[in-house]
């Protein structure tokens, strides 16, 4: 009941802060090591600053540990969502970067979402998989084709663990989300040193005609 509550509010929130679109990127290295301002949770997510190899980890990032679940039958997860950012003004690809920790005893899911509808319905962006300390790039420009807004959630969990003892863990640490769109490079610099390029060949096949 309680956790309906909790959905219920979340999508109450959702839907009255649709209307109040951040403008990107979206750029989070956790400094103040406390959900972000304007994120939303579903469970509790910790903070921590050490053991990890991330390029900010010292000023902080984000984690959940969940403990093997009793008998390992069942479903639960934490979620974390983002704001809503504008994306109307993206021309150029919109791309995702992250680095990250995931190491799990017992069978369990780790799954980076995006919705472009409010939050009533959601693609997957990646299954993420364990690794340890290490980063992640996607093009998300295929989700926001004729998109106003996204939201970015994290959803990690579990659902049937299966066999397992009940001092296993699983944990998922991430740090320096960004989601910015890249800038096409200075098409007049790369057409300039193909000139040179041409010229300095046909300078050296000159040379050697002589
Ligand atoms: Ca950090």
């Amino acid at each position: 009941m309680t956790r309906l509550l909790l959905t219920l509010t979340l999508v109450a929130i959702s839907i009255l802060g649709f209307s109040q679109l951040q403008t990107l990127p979206i750029s989070e290295d956790f400094s103040n090591m406390q959900l972000p301002t304007n994120w939303q949770e579903l469970g509790t997510w910790n903070y921590d600053n050490q053991n990890e190899t991330f390029p900010t980890q010292n000023n902080g990032y984000i984690v959940k540990e969940i403990d093997y679940p009793v008998f390992g039958m069942g479903s639960d997860s934490v979620e974390l969502y983002t704001p809503f950012y504008d994306v109307t003004a993206v021309t150029n690809t919109l791309n995702l970067s992250m680095y990250y920790s995931y190491e799990s005893m017992f069978t369990t899911f780790c799954n980076l979402l995006i919705t472009t509808d409010g939050g009533v319905s959601w693609d997957t962006i990646q299954h993420i998989q364990p690794a340890n300390g290490t980063s992640f790039n996607a093009d998300l420009s295929s989700f926001i084709v004729g998109a106003d807004s996204i939201q970015i959630r994290f959803s990690f969990g579990y659902q049937n663990a299966g066999s397992g003892s009940g001092s296993s863990t699983a944990r998922f640490a991430f740090d320096d989300l960004l989601v910015q769109e890249l800038v096409a490079k200075d098409l007049g610099v790369q057409a300039l040193i193909l000139l040179i390029l041409q010229y300095l060949i046909m300078v050296q096949i000159l040379l050697m005609s002589n």
